[in-house]
């Protein structure tokens, strides 16, 4: 089952909650910096060890001081226009962690808003794809969040939501 929460990733008791990470995966601001300062030192010393993670791919690490088990580091694409294949890179992105949760024995999983931020992927037509990508796998998680950041995106991601129940 999707579930649209207003939340602080950091906060969620989840298997897996997913970072919106950059190609370094050695930290940033947004959520990657939230993520970072609450899981502890020892989290940058485990992405030190992994080499980075290309765009649209998923690295994994155990969530340290984090009430979630584990963080699905991704990288989104960077929104130039629409016309540089953003939209398959940030579906390889929920996808890869849907599929990197399951591998590692997640059962509840949390998304943030991937790209949305910083990298300026235009927020609906994201929620779009964040949802649409996850549906197919809802039976096979106990429960897959859509963790918002604001009312603002929250209401976004409900109307998507009620657009996709409609087709
Ligand atoms: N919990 C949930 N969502 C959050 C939180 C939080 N604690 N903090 C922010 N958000 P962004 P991006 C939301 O910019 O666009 C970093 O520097 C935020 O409101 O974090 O993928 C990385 O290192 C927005 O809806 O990620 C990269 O360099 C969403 O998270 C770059 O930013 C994503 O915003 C990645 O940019």
């Amino acid at each position: 089952m999707i579930e649209i929460i207003k939340a602080d990733i950091t906060h969620l008791q989840v298997d897996a909650i997913v970072n919106a990470a950059n190609s370094s995966l050695l930290g940033g601001g947004g959520v990657d910096g939230a993520i970072h300062m609450a899981a502890g030192p020892a989290l940058l010393d485990a992405c030190r060890k992994l080499g980075g993670c290309h765009e649209g791919e998923v690295k994994v690490t155990p969530g340290f001081d984090l009430p979630a088990k584990m963080v699905l580091h991704t990288v989104g694409p960077q929104w130039q226009g629409g016309e540089a294949g953003e939209s398959g890179i940030l579906t390889r992105c929920y996808e890869n962690c849907l599929q990197m949760g399951l591998s590692e024995g997640a059962r509840t999983i949390a998304f943030p808003a991937i790209s949305t931020g910083v990298y300026g992927y235009p927020k609906r037509q994201a929620a779009v794809i964040a949802l649409s990508t996850m549906q197919p796998y809802e039976d096979s998680y106990d429960k897959i969040f859509v963790c918002c950041f604001s009312d603002a995106d929250m209401w976004i991601y409900q109307k998507a939501m009620a657009s996709l129940e409609l087709e």
